[in-house]
């Protein structure tokens, strides 16, 4: 049994509920500004979310939920020009503290850097959003917290393949048994387990009724001492919020 050395984190959803309040609204924007009279409501984002990936999520919208819609130049450009829009917009919404951490996010990043236990990052985003994420909510000189930040396009295929996740253990040097992964998502999930890692899942209100098989657990939040989470599936043992001790624990029962 190897002992758990890291941490591999998803941002979307798992650091921080950033969906429905933070990126639908920006790609509304963008659509505002481009004089689309597109809208993505929060149940039409929910259905869009199948597809990760901001640029491949508005190729999706227009090919199989508009019956007609033609731009000169190629889908592909329009999208890269239109998601270009909808990031500038997103950055400004964190840059303006308009999206905070999850529960328990802060206090079990800086539990784990005190105890010495890696951590890296493994996200569809565009690597803009998690850089300004972590600014806008624990200052710069966290995301030096994190030995690898594998984000967006830096890989071929997106979530679910596994892609993402067995790039962040490549440049880590670490091996998927000492890894345990945390996610929102059943894109995700199928990523990080498809990437032959232990996951935790913390569900949002667009997952918590998807089916997770097979995760070590899954929870509704890390949560706190006096803010404990609620477990969906899975045996927490007598913990209460998901610490690193919690995770230890966890982790050589699985
Ligand atoms: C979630 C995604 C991303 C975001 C939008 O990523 O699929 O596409 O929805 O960000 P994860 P972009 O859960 O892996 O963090 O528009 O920058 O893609
Ligand atoms: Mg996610």
């Amino acid at each position: 049994m190897s002992k758990l050395k890291v941490l591999l984190f998803d941002v979307d959803g798992t650091l921080a509920d950033t969906e429905a309040d933070g990126h639908r609204i920006a790609f509304n924007k963008a659509f505002s500004e481009a004089g689309l009279d597109w809208h993505w409501s929060v149940e039409l984002y929910g259905q869009l979310l199948a597809v990760t990936g901001g640029k491949e999520r508005i190729q999706y919208y227009v090919n199989d939920f508009l019956e007609t819609f033609t731009v000169n130049g190629g889908l592909a450009e329009f999208a890269t020009e239109l998601h270009q829009r909808k990031t500038h917009f997103y950055l400004e919404m964190l840059q303006q503290g308009e999206i905070p951490l999850r529960p328990g996010v802060e206090r079990l990043l800086k539990e784990a850097r005190e105890a010495g236990v890696r951590m890296g990052i493994a996200t569809t985003t565009t690597p803009a959003n998690v850089t300004y994420l972590l600014t806008s909510t624990l200052g710069a000189e966290s995301i030096d917290w994190f030995e690898v930040i594998a984000a967006g396009d830096i890989v071929p295929a997106k979530k679910p393949a596994p892609d993402i996740f067995e790039y962040a253990l490549q440049k880590m040097n670490v091996t998927p048994e000492e890894t345990l992964a945390f996610e929102d998502s059943l894109n995700g999930f199928r990523s990080s387990t498809g990437a032959g890692l232990k996951t935790l899942v913390t569900v949002n209100g667009y997952t918590r009724d998807d089916d997770f098989s097979g995760a070590s657990i899954v929870l509704d939040k890390l949560g706190d001492r006096e803010d404990p989470f609620t477990v969906l599936a899975g045996d927490a043992n007598s913990h209460t919020y998901v610490s690193v001790e919690m995770l230890r624990d966890l982790f050589s029962r699985d």
